[in-house]
């Protein structure tokens, strides 16, 4: 089944014409409503008739998370306040979270690239269907859930945590869909068999699985103890959240819903733009976007398009699975961790050192986060009251900067190695 077939299988050349009148539709938009794009425009010479073609894409400005930043809260913002029906946030490096603010028009485009997904999963009106992404300003809860109730099926709105409860519901409710992040549907699997029940107890029959790298290898192992087939969802705030790209059924690469989100690979290093089949980092426009809309950003996120047509009938370009990351961001837990977040709350902090090092894990198939920190000759003590005092207090600030609660371990004075050459202050023990 396809949600959408006008949109999704449309001929490479309406594709293209399509694209080309929205991008010029988009530029213009931007130059007369965005002083920062009119700005960079102004200053590369070029002007919103210069767009003509989607082709002409290459002649517009990238635009980065640093941008975000640097106009926070709703600089980037193009659509008047209120006009503005939702605001969703992702973190930042420094405390800033990147803002995005989403007309209505926006949340229905939203509701529609969720439900292309579902239907390419399998999920029609008759399925009941858990959503397990955390509600809340991440965009994984929402997103999914409109698109769960815009396909016409039930929506369970788990959310994340109390999983054994989750369980019960997935038996007695005979929820047959789950949309989660492969790390959690590992712990979901555990927590059943601890429970004394097994895939046969429940009905699963789908899983939309994204908002961190996972392999075949993990999709095999949630396939088997779930009783499930997982499909891959991709996505990112700034552009939308989940539903930007999305498995069907031949599970050869994820077809991105081009008609509202343009693609191009580049080299991270040049910025020049890649041929099809390339792997480089993944840009995107957002070509309908009202709210807060986009020219090239940079996902930081490296994979390849994939060329051809896809047996499923879709003709939507694919990309692979992300391979990695351009920029220093750890996903822990599906939340987005940046380690220069921990170092600001040490550096604030004058029992410590600036020497520190964070160890992630997988351990029961849940990510781990354990951060080690040098505390000062003049703080370091062997009164344990005063030790464990200062633990919490550590433990406490990670917990409300960075979303997820980390391990804090203090370490000796001087017991850090010293890097010689660029510090490293990571290291990922997770073999994914
Ligand atoms: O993670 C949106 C989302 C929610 C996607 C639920 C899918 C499901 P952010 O918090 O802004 O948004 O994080 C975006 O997460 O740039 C990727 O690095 C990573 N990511 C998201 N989906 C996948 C995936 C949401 N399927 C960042 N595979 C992106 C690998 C993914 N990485």
């Amino acid at each position: 089944m396809i949600w959408n077939p006008n949109k999704e299988c449309m001929s490479r050349d309406e594709m293209h014409s399509l694209q080309s009148k929205r991008l010029n539709k988009l530029v213009t938009y931007v130059y007369h409503n965005v002083p920062f794009y009119r700005n960079k425009m102004q200053e590369m010479d070029i002007t919103p008739e210069d767009i003509q073609s989607i082709d002409d894409i290459v002649k517009l400005p990238f635009t980065t998370k640093q941008d975000l930043r640097d106009n926070y809260p709703y600089g980037l913002q193009a659509a008047p306040p209120s006009e503005i029906v939702r605001v969703h946030a992702s973190s930042g490096t420094t405390g800033n979270p990147t803002i995005v603010g989403y007309t209505r028009k926006d949340l229905a485009v939203w509701s529609e690239v969720m439900a292309r997904a579902l239907t390419a999963y399998g999920i029609t009106r008759d399925d009941t269907f858990s959503v397990s992404y955390g509600y809340g300003l991440f965009t994984g809860g929402l997103g999914a859930h409109y698109g769960v109730e815009n396909l016409g099926a039930t929506v369970i709105p788990t959310s994340t945590g109390n999983t054994e409860k989750h369980i019960r519901l997935i038996r007695d409710l005979k929820i047959t869909g789950i949309a989660c992040t492969p790390s959690y549907a590992l712990y979901l699997a555990e927590t059943l068999e601890k429970m004394g029940l097994s895939k046969n107890d429940i009905s699963l029959k789908v899983g939309a699985f994204g908002a961190e790298p996972w392999t075949e290898s993990m999709r095999k192992e949630i396939e088997d103890r779930l009783g499930l087939k997982g499909f891959n969802l991709y996505g990112l705030s700034e552009i939308m959240g989940p539903g930007v790209s999305y498995e069907c059924s031949e599970q050869n690469g994820s077809h991105i819903c081009e008609d509202h989100f343009y693609p191009e690979i580049i080299n991270p290093e040049t910025l020049e733009q890649l041929p099809v089949g390339e792997h480089g980092e993944l840009v995107f426009t957002t070509l309908t976007k009202e709210g807060m809309p986009l020219l090239r950003y940079r996902t930081k996120d490296l994979c390849s398009l994939i060329p051809g047509t896809c047996a499923c009938g879709r003709t939507a370009i694919r990309m692979g699975r992300i391979v990695g990351r351009s920029d220093d961001m750890l996903i822990i837990r599906g939340i987005n961790v940046f380690p220069s977040q921990v170092e600001s709350v040490i550096l604030e902090m004058p029992e410590f050192e600036p020497q520190y090092m964070l160890i992630v894990d997988r351990i029961n198939n849940l990510d781990t986060l354990q951060v080690q920190v040098e505390v000062r000759k003049d703080f370091f003590s062997d009164d344990i009251g005063r030790m464990l005092a200062l633990k919490k207090r550590l433990s406490d600030k990670l917990k409300s900067v960075l979303s997820i609660s980390a391990e804090v371990k203090l370490m000796e004075p001087n017991s850090i190695e010293r890097s010689q050459g660029k510090s490293k202050h990571v290291i990922d023990k997770r073999i994914l």
